[in-house]
């Protein structure tokens, strides 16, 4: 890499909660574990999918909400919060993933992060009535009221497909300015975010890929690492903040 590195942006999936025990979407091509095998994802993931069958959503929503509360950031998570801790000029971490692990990692180090959640949080009920979100760690399968207005308008606050991700102004105002653009676990299979290295590349920011194997869009980057979140990343970190 020839230019100094100031700005990065990182954009987080699935694979680097997979080792903490959250599957991930989309069986790899080793054939792994994938949260969709019991569910189609049209079932579940689409507005259109939750005005026919929101039982089923909010069912299918509910064991995931409950399910990442007993779960734990791994090293991957840790060594990112480190690097958000420490790195002296801007970063962004985005995640597409609606798990809290990297504010969980954080939170011992008491800083704001600079996190932004493209596809919402599972931690978040979204009242569609008042258009206000509230924390919400509980069911929501039996329509409970909105602690703002009353209504039984909750929904999960996730993007589904059809729907705007979050912050896409913030996200592309940071590729902008980004000098190093870095994808951990993903598959590059949904889109804005599978598109993020074609911009990057455009803008001539210099493209690295972390996942375990090959993605859909690892011919785009300039250089890709093949391995497990856990040994990777916190290999990577290292090595930016010099401590290799
Ligand atoms: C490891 C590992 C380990 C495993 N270590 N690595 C036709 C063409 C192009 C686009 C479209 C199209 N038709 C429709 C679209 C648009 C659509 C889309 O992309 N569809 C595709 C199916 C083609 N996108 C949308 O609708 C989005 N909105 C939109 O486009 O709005 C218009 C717009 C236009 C212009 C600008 C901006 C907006 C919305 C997408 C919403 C996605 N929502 C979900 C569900 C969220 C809620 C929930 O959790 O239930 O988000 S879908 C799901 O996929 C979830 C994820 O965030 C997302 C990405 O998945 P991810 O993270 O990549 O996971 P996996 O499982 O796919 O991959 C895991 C990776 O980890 C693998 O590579 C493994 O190898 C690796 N791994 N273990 C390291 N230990």
């Amino acid at each position: 890499m020839a230019t100094t590195i100031r700005n990065i942006v990182i954009l987080t999936g699935a694979g680097i909660s997979a080792e903490s025990g959250i599957d991930t979407f989309r069986a790899g091509a080793n054939g792994g574990p994938s949260l969709w095998e019991q569910h189609r994802v049209e079932d579940v993931a689409t507005p259109e999918a939750f005005a026919r069958d929101p039982d089923l959503v909010h069912r299918f929503y509910d064991m995931r909400r409950a399910a990442i509360q007993t779960k734990r950031p791994n090293p991957a998570h840790v060594a990112l919060a480190r690097l958000d801790a420490e790195w002296p000029g801007s970063l962004l971490i985005v995640t597409q993933n609606v798990d809290d692990l990297h504010e969980r990692a954080g939170a011992p180090l008491g800083h704001n992060q600079r996190l932004l959640h493209m596809h919402g949080e599972h931690l978040k009920a979204w009242c569609t009535s008042c258009d206000i979100r509230s924390p919400w760690r509980s069911e929501l399968s039996s329509r409970p009221p909105c602690p703002v207005c009353g209504a039984r308008g909750l929904r999960p606050d996730v993007v589904w497909f059809g729907e705007m991700p979050y912050r896409m102004g913030d996200i592309y105002a940071a590729l902008r300015e980004a000098d190093l653009f870095v994808s951990i676990g993903t598959s590059g299979a949904v889109y804005p975010a599978a598109g993020f290295v074609q911009n990057a590349v455009e803008l001539g920011v210099h493209t690295l890929e972390l996942n375990l194997e090959e993605s859909q869009g690892s011919r785009m980057f300039h250089e890709t690492r093949l391995g497990v979140a856990s040994e990777v990343v916190p290999t990577w970190v290292d090595e930016i903040l010099g401590r290799d």
